[in-house]
């Protein structure tokens, strides 16, 4: 623990509270809190506590106190725990991830972009401009993706809409040489429909405000700002200002960011465009004369077929028919009203999110490793930082938070998993004296969701497979059937006197982080996710090469198109149990993030609210796990080929029975006996100090070695 942390500040570490219970911990985090203290530690793990203000914590000054450190030498901060990620991968060749967790406006974006600058900032002494050119690029590419991929919510005034995962590779120097992002599901809907008080991802605004008159109007923006038609959902609301958020300079970064990246012009033209396109289609309504479903404003038809680079009439098509096979015959069927609308609306969700995918994978173009040749330069390791959309609860709560929140059980499972069970399961089964902690095990809310058969997903998708017309009413019947006993599920039906709940509408979950109520509205839709074939092969067929390549399978004429699609749950369900196991298979670092209030006040702790946090994130269960466990444990002959030289007995090898035996002689002799525990097959050590001593003594011995043996040579002993 660093010694020059003054206790005014209360501790540093939760581990050296004088009693574990959660008044004293609360205390303990607000004193920090309140004395600025937004970083403490669980061993490993960095507690932060969102401050709402700029802190002064972030320059070249301190990253330089923390570089090369170990994690107790000074105050805790997340460039510690960078610091830590980065030695244990340099030192051990190994991949690891820094996970951050915590729920909506807790401070995860704003945590993953200080790690990134400190790993930036610490590596590539030798200045070699490939290295530098691959840093650029991995933080350039975080002011892209947020334009695109974040929004204003309820909850958070940049809250991402998308997962987000980025792998950082390393050479063998420890140098950065490239990276990957894998995004998941993004919010699409964002585009369609916002609460009230929400905004669509920034890129609509910044357009809007960033954009010169001239551009606009050669992009057929203009006649749209001036009137945006506010009668229609699907139209922004371009009122909502915010004065946290300033869109015209947003909108310069973004497009410097864009072009430093390799976007062409014509690229990032195109992006413009089908901004533009989705605004339009906006505004575009449907109308019938008796069975004949028609387009209103017909003039928009020609604005989108210019901005698509298509023909009107391709357009009108696309919006109004859909072309089916029956048998060997191909025919155009006419739309309903309601089924030009939901195509259109479909449409323009459909396009956004390609777009998104599009700019992530010529992101991913530019900043994967190339020409890295491991047989001759080693193993290229990794660390990765994961930075997802955390828990949330709003007003109205469809498939995107159910599945957001999923996401976040399952983080927290792995959490579970790698903290607090298997450190436990370990000392067992070394026979290390250990009385069990429990803790609130959320798997089987993992299961209510994502269990095959009987969990939600599955309920789900059968729904979605069935041929008749399935109502997201009938998916609730469903639901309540197969799930009327668990725990964590129920609904009006299941609890007719819950006032709360509507009949034909509501379930709700107990998730570990709260209560939400799912309203299944649009569950079916947004699951099956269907986008009209016709729609594919008019983007597919658009003379714009940029559009064009986004849609490759357009190419498919009507008859090749067979196969099902996944649902969005499954594909979701998939892409998760995926980052799990790539999570679990490096070692992890976490950083717990924690929202002090809900009005974005930098003077606030709200007790409840945070004390809440503290529980559903297992914080306390950590600090117990922690503080009766060992931060260090290492085999026998591992800890002896290391640290065999500062003992007599075992330098330059011990003649005792077994390696854990000659480790216990070594302890005792430096005094250490009492902070280690030995097991079966490791030794165990309690504190980080004893190992930097260990550390300290081997440097010292390891000079002394050295210099005698150049002795030796010399010829001088
Ligand atoms: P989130 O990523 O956890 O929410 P953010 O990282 O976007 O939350 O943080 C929300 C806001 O809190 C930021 O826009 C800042 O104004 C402020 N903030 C967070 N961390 C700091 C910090 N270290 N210093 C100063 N201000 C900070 V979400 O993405 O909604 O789950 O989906
Ligand atoms: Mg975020």
């Amino acid at each position: 623990m660093a010694e020059h942390e003054s206790l005014e500040f209360g501790k540093a570490d939760f581990v050296l509270l004088d009693s574990v219970s959660l008044d004293e911990f609360m205390a303990n985090l607000k004193l920090r809190f309140e004395k600025g203290r937004i970083y403490s530690y669980i061993g490993e793990v960095v507690v932060s506590v969102n401050p709402y203000r700029a802190m002064n914590i972030y320059g070249r000054d301190t990253i330089e106190q923390y570089k090369g450190r170990e994690l107790y030498e000074r105050p805790p901060h997340l460039f510690a725990i960078a610091d830590a990620a980065y030695k244990a991968m340099k030192r051990r060749n190994k991949d690891t991830c820094i996970v951050i967790s915590g729920e909506s406006g807790a401070g995860k974006t704003e945590a993953s972009k200080y790690i990134m600058q400190y790993i930036a900032a610490i590596t590539n002494p030798s200045q070699r401009a490939e290295v530098e050119r691959v840093k650029n690029m991995l933080l350039k590419s975080n002011c892209v993706l947020e334009a695109f991929g974040n929004a204003k919510t309820n909850r958070n005034d940049n809250s991402s809409r998308f997962g987000k995962y980025m792998d950082i590779n390393f050479d063998f120097k420890g140098d950065p040489i490239g990276g990957h992002i894998n995004n998941y599901l993004l919010e699409k809907s964002r585009v369609i429909f916002q609460q009230e008080g929400e905004r669509s991802f920034h890129s609509f605004y910044q357009v809007s405000e960033g954009l010169t008159t001239d551009i606009k109007k050669l992009f057929l923006f203009c006649q749209l700002f001036q009137t945006p038609d506010k009668s229609h959902q699907t139209c922004i609301v371009f009122s909502i200002l915010q004065s946290s958020i300033n869109d015209s300079a947003d909108f310069k970064a973004v497009t410097d960011a864009m072009k430093v990246i390799g976007f062409t012009t014509e690229e990032i033209q195109t992006v413009y465009k089908i901004l533009a396109t989705i605004l339009h289609l906006g505004n575009l309504k449907f109308g019938s004369d008796g069975d004949v479903t028609l387009i209103e404003n017909s003039k928009l038809v020609s604005v989108l077929g210019d901005l698509l680079s298509t023909k009107d009439e391709n357009v009108e098509k696309a919006l109004l028919y859909r072309t089916v096979a029956t048998g060997r015959d191909v025919i155009d069927k006419q739309h309903t009203h309601q089924e030009a609308s939901y195509g259109r609306d479909a449409l323009a969700k459909a396009i956004y999110e390609r777009l998104f995918c599009w700019i992530v994978g010529r992101i991913n173009d530019v900043i994967e490793v190339k020409n890295y040749d491991a047989r001759v330069h080693g193993k290229n390791t990794v660390i990765g930082v994961l930075d997802i959309y955390g828990f949330e609860i709003f007003q109205n709560n469809s498939f995107e938070q159910f599945c957001i929140n999923y996401c976040n059980e399952k983080l927290q499972q792995l959490f579970i998993q790698l903290v607090l069970k298997q450190e436990q399961e370990e000392y067992q089964r070394e026979g290390i004296p250990w009385k069990h902690i429990d803790y609130f095990n959320n798997q089987i809310i993992v299961d209510l969701v994502e269990q095959q058969h009987k969990g939600i997903f599955a309920v789900l998708d059968e729904a979605c497979m069935n041929v008749g017309k399935v109502t997201d009413e009938m998916f609730l019947q469903a639901l309540n059937g197969k799930l009327a006993k668990h725990a964590h599920y129920t609904s009006r039906k299941l609890s007719p006197t819950d006032k709360n709940l509507e009949f034909d509408r509501d379930f709700r979950i107990r998730h570990y982080a709260g209560d939400v109520v799912y309203s299944v509205v649009g569950f079916i839709d947004k699951n099956k996710d269907t986008l009209f074939q016709d729609f594919k092969r008019l983007l597919y067929n658009s003379s714009n090469p940029v559009l064009k390549a986004m849609w490759p399978e357009g190419k498919l004429s009507i008859t090749e198109v067979t196969k099902r699609p996944l649902t969005a749950a499954t594909l979701f369900k998939n892409s998760m149990i995926s980052l799990v196991e790539n999570l679990a298979s490096k070692e992890p670092y976490y950083v717990r993030c924690i929202k002090p209030n809900d009005v974005k006040s930098p003077l606030l702790f709200e007790h409840e609210r945070c004390k809440h946090q503290v529980e559903y994130l297992g914080l306390l269960e950590n600090v117990r796990v922690r503080r009766a466990g060992f931060a260090n444990r290492q085999t026998y002959p591992r800890f002896l080929q290391r640290y065999k030289m500062i003992s007599e007995f075992t330098w330059p090898n011990h003649d005792l029975p077994s390696d854990k035996e000659a480790v216990e002689r070594l302890l005792q002799g430096c005094g250490f006996e009492h902070d280690v525990a030995y097991g079966k097959t490791k030794v165990f050590i309690r504190t980080p100090r004893t190992i930097f001593s260990l550390e300290e003594q081997r440097a010292e011995m390891v000079k002394r070695i050295v210099l005698f043996l150049q002795k030796v040579w010399r010829g001088t002993l």
